[in-house]
């Protein structure tokens, strides 16, 4: 296991990777070129300096996250060749940089839905949130511009403004699509890939759904064990798998998320490690990573992953809003540098339970 955290670009991010090399047990970032466009060619040059601005500051590039897969490639539209054959020559540059993990969603439309950007907490903290009810109540293309003045005047993943500004034509392009074609538009996508990535040794891993159930009417694949087996399965190549983000996964209270990782053993090659804190079934928000804090029990998804021989990259995921930063929602450095530290000090503890009884070395 690695321990990362995410950074999204000098030119977008508050933090810094100065800031990011003195977490402790930090050692890698997880980052993108975030101007490009879903569909577009990233060059090897590109990549190239991306990679020489983080190694300048001690760290490395552990993986990327994300290549967004375009609309086109979602639908299947006539443009998707053009888009997969970029999507490759991607992948064969990534490859050709020594980068060995791209994560990626096959989300329409959004990528993830919150409904509030700054829900406050009793301790004052403030955390993205979702409800149900607020979903229900609002036309999705007027989300945005409500979800806007909280984002800190940074740009949301999966929420750029370019892409907003057309979300009526984007439900349009979906209105035929349902769950079978989506599926069979994403294995017919990763079918393409498989050579490269099997060329260059590069782990694809998909981010769940998220929330993990349909939202505004559009389908949903990625939500539950039973559906991301059936896709390992489609497509039976250890490097076509999965991102286990605990926070997306987990907004089903359904799914067993120790369990979950048990059955994806071998096929998990990147960790998004959070808690939520649920107030109803579909009202939920998100804590402080630490157990007591949220609903899940964060030393059994810890141990699930230590016990399935898991050794990828893992982030602490979305943090809270503290100690007055102003940041991109989620992605401050404060709260989670402490989830780093807590998630650290979980495998700390279990290897060294795992490892109790061993002779001691002098
Ligand atoms: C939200 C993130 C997602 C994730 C993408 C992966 O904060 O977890 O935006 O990066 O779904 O493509």
């Amino acid at each position: 296991m690695e321990m990362t955290l995410r950074y999204y670009g000098k030119k977008y991010d508050t933090v810094t990777l100065e800031q990011i090399r003195q977490i402790p047990g930090v050692t890698g970032v997880i980052t993108t070129l975030y101007d490009k466009q879903a569909g577009e060619l990233w060059t090897q040059e590109e990549i190239h300096a991306l990679k020489e601005e983080v190694e300048a500051s001690g760290l490395h590039i552990s993986g990327i996250e994300s290549v967004n897969i375009s609309d086109a490639i979602k639908v299947g539209t006539p443009e998707r060749e053009e888009h997969i054959a970029n999507y490759i020559a991607t992948l064969e540059n990534l490859g050709k940089e020594d980068i060995h993990l791209v994560c990626y969603n096959f989300m329409p439309v959004f990528d993830w839905t919150r409904t509030e950007l700054a829900r406050v907490r009793p301790d004052g903290s403030t955390v993205l949130a979702y409800s149900q009810a607020a979903v229900d109540a609002i036309d999705p293309a007027k989300m945005f511009e409500k979800l806007s003045a909280d984002a800190n005047g940074t740009v949301m993943p999966g929420w750029e403004p370019e892409r907003m500004a057309h979300v009526k034509e984007l439900f349009e392009m979906y209105a035929d699509i349902d769950e079978e074609k989506l599926f069979a538009n994403l294995v017919y996508f990763l079918e393409k890939i498989m050579p490269v990535c099997n060329r260059y040794d590069i782990k694809m891993a998909i981010h769940p759904d998220d929330p993990a159930w349909s939202v505004f009417g559009l389908p949903r694949i990625i939500i539950d064990k039973e559906h991301i087996l059936r896709m390992m399965r489609a497509v039976d190549d250890v490097h076509n798998g999965v991102t286990f983000c605990s926070g997306s996964y987990g907004t089903n209270l359904e799914n067993d998320l120790p369990e979950m990782i048990r059955a994806l053993k071998g096929r998990i090659h990147f960790a998004h490690v959070r808690n939520l804190k649920f107030n109803s079934r579909d009202d939920f928000e998100e804590s402080a990573h630490l157990s007591s804090d949220g609903t899940f029990d964060m030393y059994e998804i810890m141990r699930a992953l230590y016990e399935t021989g898991f050794d990828g990259p893992i982030r602490p995921d979305h943090g809270r809003m503290i100690w007055g930063e102003k940041a991109m929602p989620g992605y401050g450095l404060y709260d989670r540098a402490l989830g780093a530290t807590y998630l650290n000090g979980l495998w700390e503890a279990i290897d060294k339970a795992a490892h109790r009884g061993a002779p001691v070395m002098p």
